[in-house]
């Protein structure tokens, strides 16, 4: 059958990263996908990869009158949005607390919070109001194990566990499902590149390692989504075999 007849999910942030092979698997899996950016040209650069299953929508997550006329702006063929995946987000700097710009604190409370709250708050009625829905958060192992200058970025990965718990309670009852998937370590991305500003910084982030790549993110958010449906992932935490926690410090000057 034709492209209407399948499952549709609205990917964020997919114009690269975790994202785009978020976007690229779940048409693999026989999705319609509606893939969200602020870059739409590179949307459909991958709209012509991908065909008719793929809807480009440019959109910022921070935008609250753009996310609030969601989901009634769509074309109407694609308004019953059955899995929403919360991954626009990011990481600006690593300066210590003191020292951190207030503009990279307020942007990645907008995009990682605000907007991941509001783009729930669009779609999760009428997941609802059908009795069928699955939302997928992009956390962070920031969000549970604390690093010099991870401060509020870590801080908004921990409310974004804290809220897929919470949405958990809420929508006990209902056929919707909410999952949280935190990783570590991650190459291929842009994401260190946007934080620390600098190619040759960014590179060094994964010197020496086999970090995590976009494509492992994907293939998760496809296994946690082709569950069976009386069973709910709350939470996946993944890291490289490269990587793990550091234990605590300790200040003995
Ligand atoms: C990305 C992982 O370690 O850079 O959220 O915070 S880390």
């Amino acid at each position: 059958s034709g492209v209407q007849s399948r499952p549709i999910a609205l990917v964020t942030g997919a114009s690269a990263g975790f994202g785009q092979a978020i976007a690229r698997r779940l048409v693999a899996e026989g999705y319609r996908v509606i893939a969200a950016a602020r870059r739409l040209s590179r949307l459909e650069t991958l709209a012509q990869d991908l065909g008719d299953a793929l809807y480009p929508l440019e959109l910022d997550v921070t935008d609250l009158k753009a996310v609030r006329a969601l989901p009634q702006s769509l074309p109407e063929d694609w308004q019953a949005v059955d899995v929403l995946v919360n991954n626009a987000g990011l990481a600006l700097g690593l300066e210590r607390a003191w020292q951190a710009d207030g503009d990279d604190w307020e942007t990645m409370i907008a995009t990682n919070i605000s907007g991941l709250v509001e783009m729930t708050r669009a779609l999760l009625p009428g997941m609802v109001a059908r009795n069928h829905g699955h939302v997928v958060m992009l956390g962070s192992t920031a969000g549970r194990y604390p690093y010099p200058g991870a401060n509020v970025y870590g801080g908004t990965k921990a409310f974004v566990e804290q809220f897929t718990q919470n949405l958990r309670s809420d929508l006990l009852g209902k056929a919707v499902r909410v999952t949280n998937i935190a990783p570590g370590l991650c190459g291929g991305s842009e994401f260190s590149l946007v934080r620390l500003r600098d190619a040759a910084l960014a590179d060094a982030v994964y010197d020496s390692t086999q970090p995590l790549q976009p494509e492992d993110i994907a293939q998760t958010v496809a296994w946690v989504l082709a569950q069976p449906p009386h069973v709910n992932v709350n939470l996946i935490e993944m890291m490289p075999l490269c990587q793990a926690s550091a234990g605590l410090a300790v200040d003995r000057t």
